[in-house]
């Protein structure tokens, strides 16, 4: 029984391992692997992490394993000693942990830039944003600009943020984008904070009322995706649930043609249906 306490603190470096080893096949690590670039990259960052916490903790449980194993009571005396402790050690302690941190600080900086810093923003993605996604209570409301429309400039943009076209084409939860390329979307709240979170392209935005925050993002290949809210928004947040449909260019473009054609039907059959009707009476 002695012993117990060694033995406890060994135990859990190996059911930690095991259980990780085990784990993917299981179906317990990520549900599937980064589908784009950058979340791959973002994987790499969150696996040098890992190793190096796995290292930190199975150190540190072998050295409480020695130490218990080997100064447990054994019932023959012996005179404790007592330190004050060793100005040493506390510097080791302090000043390594602290140059593992500033390492992965510096490490994730270029990663962290790209994903975030505009100026390091795909120029095409930045010129022709896909859409402008409005988060609100408990739905995704999209607004693509008209099929074909290329915007000229920047400020054009910008107007186009603050005052709907009328031929922009709306939808809801079904984002639509090309596969294979970055795209850009504008991000806004109308009601309280949400998050913009996709899973398997590692990318989350919050959305916050009274801000446009520019988020681009690509999808590897052509797929669906999961859109999901990541910030608990109210009653209704687990079923704020969108979904990316990534395509080809050209079938994009049909979306885009097509959900403008629905949106512009106004009720009265095309031209030669009707002719067909009037020959018929
Ligand atoms: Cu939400």
């Amino acid at each position: 029984m002695r012993r117990f306490w060694a033995l406890f603190f060994l135990a859990w470096p190996i059911v930690a391992i095991a259980w990780s080893w085990a784990a993917p096949s299981y179906g317990w690590w990520f549900y599937r692997p980064a589908q784009s670039p950058l979340g791959q990259e973002i994987d790499n960052l969150f696996y040098l992490i890992l190793v190096i916490v796995t290292t930190v903790f199975i150190g540190t449980n072998l050295a409480l394993f020695y130490v218990l194993w080997k100064f447990s009571d054994d019932g023959s005396p012996r005179k404790g000693s007592f330190s004050h402790g060793s100005h040493i050690l506390e510097m080791v302690w302090t000043v390594t942990p602290a140059g593992v941190l500033l390492f992965i600080s510096l490490y994730q900086m270029d990663v962290w830039a790209r994903f975030r810093m505009t100026k390091n923003f795909d120029k095409e993605a930045v010129a022709q944003p896909l859409a402008e996604i409005t988060a609100r209570q408990f739905e995704w409301r999209i607004r693509y600009p008209a099929p074909g429309r290329k915007f000229q400039n920047k400020a054009e943009i910008e107007e186009w943020l603050k005052r709907p076209s009328r031929d922009d084409v709306y939808t809801v939860n079904e984002l639509h984008c090309p596969a294979n390329k970055p795209v850009l979307i504008h991000l806004r709240s109308e009601d309280v904070l949400h998050s913009f979170f996709i899973p398997d392209l590692r990318v989350k935005q919050d959305a916050v009322p009274g801000l446009v925050i520019p988020v681009w993002f690509e999808a590897s290949k052509a797929d669906h995706y999961d859109l999901i809210c990541a910030e608990l928004c109210g009653w209704g947040h687990y079923k704020m649930k969108g979904r990316i449909s990534a395509e080809s260019d050209a079938d994009f473009q049909t979306y885009k043609r097509e959900l403008a054609a629905k949106q512009a039907f106004d009720g009265v059959p095309a031209k030669t249906e009707t002719k067909k009707e009037g020959e018929g009476q």
